[in-house]
């Protein structure tokens, strides 16, 4: 039954790894090394999964964001010594390993939209920089650009995410920024809405709205309670006058 089990769980996982792997996307670098001399043969793109990160090696691949941001970092070594194929004859077997004077390798390194640079170091010393721009979707930059969508570079491309960014207003980016809305743009709609970017003069509702302010409201109740004295000052004082006469 045990058996039965494994099989089951060992068939169930051989079917998921391709799923798995088709999801991911790597950079595959060739790079060639010569006396501590490293060349870019070549970089393309390729749907595999990249090679774990490593914290052990005498070099470091380091992926470099737009914005100088370090996106990935992993070591590696470079293998110099020759390997025989086997059967290793009674010859070679006995022969102390030889060792090449050069060699190409090829990192397999995860894909990222807004990677700008792959650079080799060797104790912070860089070694190789290779441009990896023109795999990038997502230069960083605040424009949305004349190839980057709201999906591929959310960061440059804000417009339709719902929320009226900083950079958008209600010409810009209606779907995001209403009419009359806080944006820096004075839309000068009549809705009865007074726009705050606006004043008085050029949106008439802000106008309309500062008559029913509070502060409107209370020199209203002032003015009205001077008046009212007043009415009734004059009148008392004009009755006084009267019992006085009749006097
Ligand atoms: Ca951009
Ligand atoms: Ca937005
Ligand atoms: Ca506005």
């Amino acid at each position: 039954m045990k058996k039965i089990k494994f099989i089951f769980v060992f068939l169930i996982s051989i079917l998921l790894i391709p799923s798995a792997l088709a999801d991911s996307l790597s950079y595959s670098a060739a790079i060639h090394y010569r006396n501590w001399q490293f060349e870019l043969k070549n970089i393309i793109l390729t749907e595999a999964a990249s090679a774990p990160k490593s914290e052990v090696g005498e070099y470091t691949a380091k992926i470099i964001s737009f914005k100088n941001d370090v996106l990935f970092e992993t070591k590696f070594n470079i293998n110099l010594v020759k390997f025989y194929g086997l059967p290793v004859s009674k010859e070679t077997a006995i022969l102390p390993p030889e060792e090449l004077a050069e060699t190409t390798i090829d990192l397999l390194l995860p894909y990222y939209p807004n990677a700008k640079t792959l650079q080799i170091l060797k104790n912070d010393a860089v070694l190789l920089e290779a441009d990896l721009s023109n795999f990038a979707t997502c230069n960083e930059n605040n424009v949305c650009d004349k190839l980057e969508t709201i999906e591929t570079c959310p960061k440059d491309c804000t417009c339709g995410n719902r929320v009226c960014d900083g950079n958008e207003n209600y010409v810009s980016c209606s779907t995001d920024c209403a009419s009359g809305e806080k944006d820096d743009y004075c839309d000068r709609v009549f809705d009865n809405k007074c726009d705050p970017d606006c004043s008085e003069k050029e949106d008439f509702d802000c106008g309309k709205e500062k008559t029913g302010s509070p502060i409107a409201i209370s020199i209203y109740i002032i003015s009205g309670i001077i008046v009212a004295a007043i009415i009734f000052f004059v009148y008392k004082k004009s009755v006084k006058k009267k019992t006085v006469k009749k006097k």
